[in-house]
């Protein structure tokens, strides 16, 4: 079903994991899509030896299948978040209605490797975010900014978490104020400094944003996607990338035990792909009022880590299958046995339908697993090498060295790699 009014919508980060969905679903709901990427999560994955376990094709590839089964007509643009200046172009051509911005580095354990790589995510995140909010200042100040921030802004405090502000009393007086952030990686840090320049610019520039705080996101495609290899995302299992429950589904189909990082008790908020794009199309058809920041926390249903592989588990079981499930030291710093209760009522007020975890959605996961198992690489199965405390203990993390703080210079090695995945706008 289309939406109301076709609008113009720039996706950021649409050679992604939840960025490419989320571009042919705006599609087919009729919305004019302009799909852009700097493809550096390519290169992050060719430097540190990881990769979609799904084979995913070139963005030009890409959109010229969808346009080839659907009729519809994507627009490729490689961009950087970190090119002001190309970025500026890019908002100033198109002139958007709508702006969803997934472009950033967004993994907790590549953030906690060392220090290089705990300034690389919080420079590419907050000074793209930065050069993408100055850029609509300029070109694009009616525009609907659709962040995605995280659940993980929040951490795991004693108190029920409310959707991004909470009316605080003190001293005999009280105000509504931005809910209190404990965050746990310099991954999630970053999203919270994102979201305090967010909140600024709309106070001060009267500019329109959405802060998704999104939560741990499982499955392998969408209603678009179907089983159409030249339409897949991409699907990560490794110990930096892997989602939690992608990679619990990874293990149950080699057969391996489940990786639960000590005890299991850590919980979190999660939601099924399908539901990601659900709640940006609805963000997008409900957009926020001029000089309006408002956060919507973006998920489904709460698990412990333990209650997931269980779910796991008992999916194989259906079957007759055993799972083993290891208790591996955690290496990250979270708390075993937390308080977690946390609202998420706005995006089911404004009609979120969601589809809860159940076996059939495991069991299909599995399957794609399967399917590609020959893909896998064992090594990145198991433990994890990227310790809180410590950083990356393995000799891996010395030699990989991407790109930092190079301002939307893209070296020449890199340049050519980019050409031959991505290539220019098509
Ligand atoms: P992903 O790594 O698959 O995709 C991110 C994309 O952004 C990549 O294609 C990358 O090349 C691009 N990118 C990064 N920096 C860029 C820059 N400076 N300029 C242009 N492009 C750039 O990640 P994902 O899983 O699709 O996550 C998308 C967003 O959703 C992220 O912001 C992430 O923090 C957020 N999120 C993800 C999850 C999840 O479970 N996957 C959960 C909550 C929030
Ligand atoms: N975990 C395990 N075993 C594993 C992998 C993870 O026990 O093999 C545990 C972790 O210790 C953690 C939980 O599972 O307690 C979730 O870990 P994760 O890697 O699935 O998720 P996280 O690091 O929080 O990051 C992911 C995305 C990130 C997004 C975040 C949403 O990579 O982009 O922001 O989920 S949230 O968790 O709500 O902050």
């Amino acid at each position: 079903m289309e939406s109301k009014r076709a609008k113009t919508v720039i996706v950021l980060g649409a050679d992604g994991y939840l960025g490419w969905p989320t571009s042919l679903h705006l599609s087919a709901q009729g919305h004019h899509v302009i799909a852009a990427d700097s493809l550096v999560r390519r290169r992050w994955d060719r430097k540190g030896g990881t990769g979609s376990l799904v084979p995913i094709r070139s963005m030009p590839e890409r959109v010229r299948r969808w346009r080839e089964v659907t009729g519809r007509q994507i627009l490729w643009q490689r961009a950087d978040l970190l090119d002001a200046a190309g970025l500026s172009a890019l908002i100033r051509d198109h002139r958007p209605d709508a702006i969803v911005h997934f472009a950033e580095q967004r993994s907790a354990p590549f953030s906690m490797i060392d220090r290089y790589h705990a300034a690389l995510t919080q420079y590419n995140n907050v000074i793209g975010t930065l050069n993408l909010l100055f850029a609509m200042r300029e070109y694009a100040p009616q525009a609907h900014l659709i962040k995605l921030g995280t659940m993980g802004e929040y951490g795991t405090p004693g108190i029920a978490i409310e959707e991004g502000f909470i009316t605080i009393e003190h001293e005999g007086r009280s105000d509504r104020l931005p809910f209190p952030k404990l965050p746990g990686s310099f991954y999630h840090l970053s999203k919270v400094h994102d979201s305090h320049n967010i909140h600024f610019a709309c106070r001060t520039w009267g500019l329109r944003s959405t802060d998704l705080n999104q939560g741990v996101v499982y499955g392998a495609t969408s209603d678009e996607i179907g089983d159409d290899p030249d339409l897949a995302t991409r699907f990560d299992y490794d110990a930096v990338w892997g989602t939690v429950l992608n990679r619990f589904c990874t293990q149950a189909a080699l057969g391996r035990p489940l990786s639960v990082y000590g005890r299991g008790g850590q919980t979190r908020g999660i939601l099924d792909l399908r539901d990601t794009l659900a709640c940006i199309r609805i963000t997008l058809d409900n957009p926020a009022g001029p000089g309006e920041y408002r956060v919507f926390n973006q998920f489904t249903e709460q698990f412990s880590v333990l209650e997931l592989a269980h779910k796991v588990e008992e999916a194989r079981a259906a079957h007759g299958l055993e799972t083993q499930i290891d208790h591996v030291p955690n290496p990250r710093v979270e708390l075993e046995d937390h308080f977690y209760s946390a609202k998420h009522q706005a995006l089911l007020d404004l009609g979120l339908e969601p589809h809860l975890l159940g076996s059939t959605l495991i069991e299909s996961v599995i399957t794609t697993v399967e399917r590609r198992r020959r893909r896998i690489r064992p090594e990145l199965l198991g433990a994890p090498d990227v310790d809180w405390r410590e950083g990356r203990r393995s000799p891996q993390g010395r030699a990989f060295r991407p790109r930092l703080l190079e301002g939307g210079e893209v070296g020449a090695e890199a340049q050519a790699e980019e050409n031959a995945e991505g290539g220019p706008a098509s």
